[in-house]
């Protein structure tokens, strides 16, 4: 018999299934067992942690552990996917009928505060970090999470509410999403990237502009200029819209290139919603301190300035950063290739880095992007890389951890990388025993 589709606010005595076990998974399993349904968490990891279910809210929920298979899903009402599992992977297994949405969607529906949503391919998080910043220093109280760390599952399970919700939101959360509705929808910008994950780029591109599917009359989208003719050719918006371009409005001694200034000016326009003036938003650029692994000077030392940009796991995001940084740049480049054009950055390697130290996965890509375009030399391992670096390094460079990679060859993940950087750059120099260099700025 088929399944009928479950009203969202009533999800007591209804099976949620939730697939993957991590902060969102788990934050969705949580929710929804405090609403009173009977939650079953479906984790592929067999070596799953199950402390991590220790806690009174997950104490009566069924660990399913191993591969996911179509018995798991059968009785369910709905489905909650985690944003890392592609949910055309789950789509066979899951019977026709029933409703597949992602954490960010079910917690949506327990929300009554009004939502600024950050998404786009980069400067996602700095965006929503700026926002939240501004805001707070308005006197507004404000919940800042998403794809930023803490899911809105967390929120409304702690039941203290704030003034305005600011949340980054990844394609792959809004992939799940058909009724979240942002007051304020932020596009930033998009280029290739997650094509493992959503397999085309127009789906990559349409699980963002779902953003957008909710929002109504007076509601606003903010979009960079660069997408306004997709974005009116889609017929998507049926809400105001305002589109952006960096506008050199804004000075903030934290966010430097031309990117940030896009960045601020979408920030700025979001707060001005609420009813912020550009004066008070431009006080509060002067204190922001940007999120950390995303062009963070991390230290200035003996003339040479280091900068971490370990998110930088795409061809654009290391773009971005060689054109923030003023050169000679010594660059640090290397890790499991997600796809990219990077010869297109060779004009901009020969006019400003000395010389390329590569380490870990995908030599041969990179080798044969810039062949002529500066110098370079391989490295098995970041540390090896760092020595060598700071042994030829001079007065007046720059040395820049940005590695246009996923990092998943040497590390668990990009803040491990930036974190190791940090911590052998300040070894090297023997700043510190492991002590965090930022100190010394
Ligand atoms: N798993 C399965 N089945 C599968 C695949 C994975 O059970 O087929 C399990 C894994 O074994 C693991 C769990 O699912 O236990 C991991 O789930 P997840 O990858 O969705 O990660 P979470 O810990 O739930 O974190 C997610 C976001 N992760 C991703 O989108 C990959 C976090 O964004 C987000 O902060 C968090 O929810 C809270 O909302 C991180 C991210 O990398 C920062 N985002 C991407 C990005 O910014 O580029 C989009």
């Amino acid at each position: 018999m088929m399944k009928e589709l479950i009203h969202p606010e009533q999800l007591r005595g209804h099976t949620v299934a939730v697939a993957g076990a991590g902060r969102s998974g788990l934050s969705a399993a949580a929710l929804a067992a405090a609403l009173g349904a009977r939650v079953r968490i479906l984790e592929k990891n067999s070596g799953f942690d199950t402390r991590a279910l220790s806690g009174p809210e997950l104490s009566n929920v069924e660990l399913v552990l191993g591969a996911h298979k179509k018995e798991h899903f059968l009785d369910a009402d709905l489905v909650v996917v985690s944003p890392g599992i592609p949910v055309q992977n789950l789509r066979r297994l899951i019977p026709h009928r029933t409703k597949i949405v992602s954490e960010l969607e079910m917690a949506s529906w327990f929300t009554h505060e009004p939502i600024i949503a950050v998404t786009g391919t980069s400067g996602k998080t700095t965006t929503t970090m700026l926002i939240t910043h501004a805001l707070r220093k308005w006197g507004k109280t404000v919940f800042a999470g998403g794809n930023l760390g803490t899911p809105l599952g967390d929120y409304v399970l702690r039941g203290e509410p704030r003034d305005i919700l600011v949340l980054e939101v990844s394609s792959f959360q809004l992939e799940g999403c058909s009724g979240f509705h942002p007051r304020v929808g932020i596009f930033l910008n998009f280029s290739a990237n997650h094509l493992d994950h959503h397999r085309s780029q127009e789906n990559y591109f349409r699980a963002k502009t779902r953003l957008f599917a909710r929002q109504k009359d007076d509601d606003l989208a903010i979009i960079a200029l660069d997408l306004k003719d997709e974005m009116e050719k889609s017929n998507l918006l049926k809400c105001k819209r305002v589109y952006f371009a960096p506008s050199g409005l804004f000075f903030c001694p934290a966010l430097l290139g031309e990117h940030n200034q896009g960045n601020m000016e979408a920030a700025f326009l979001a707060c001005r919603f609420f009813g912020m003036n550009p004066d008070q938003f431009s006080s509060s650029l002067m204190d922001f301190a940007p999120p950390p692994h995303r062009q963070e000077i991390f230290l200035k030392y003996d003339g040479k300035t280091f900068v971490n940009d370990s998110k930088a796991t795409t061809c654009q995001a290391m773009s971005v950063a060689l054109k923030a940084f003023e050169g000679p740049l010594r660059l640090f480049a290397g890790g499991v290739f997600k796809g990219g054009d990077f010869s297109s950055l060779a004009p901009l390697i020969k006019k400003k880095v000395i010389k390329i130290y590569l380490f870990g996965d995908s030599r041969q890509v990179f080798e044969s992007a810039w062949r002529d375009a500066a110098s370079m030399e391989y490295f098995p391992d970041l540390e090896q890389a760092v020595s060598r670096a700071l042994s030829e390094s001079a007065h007046g460079e720059t040395l820049l951890l940005s590695p246009g990679t996923a990092s998943f060859d040497l590390f668990s993940d990009y803040e491990q990388r930036g974190n190791v950087f940090k911590t052998l750059v300040a070894r090297e120099l023997g700043l510190s025993k492991g002590s965090d260099p930022s100190r010394n700025l």
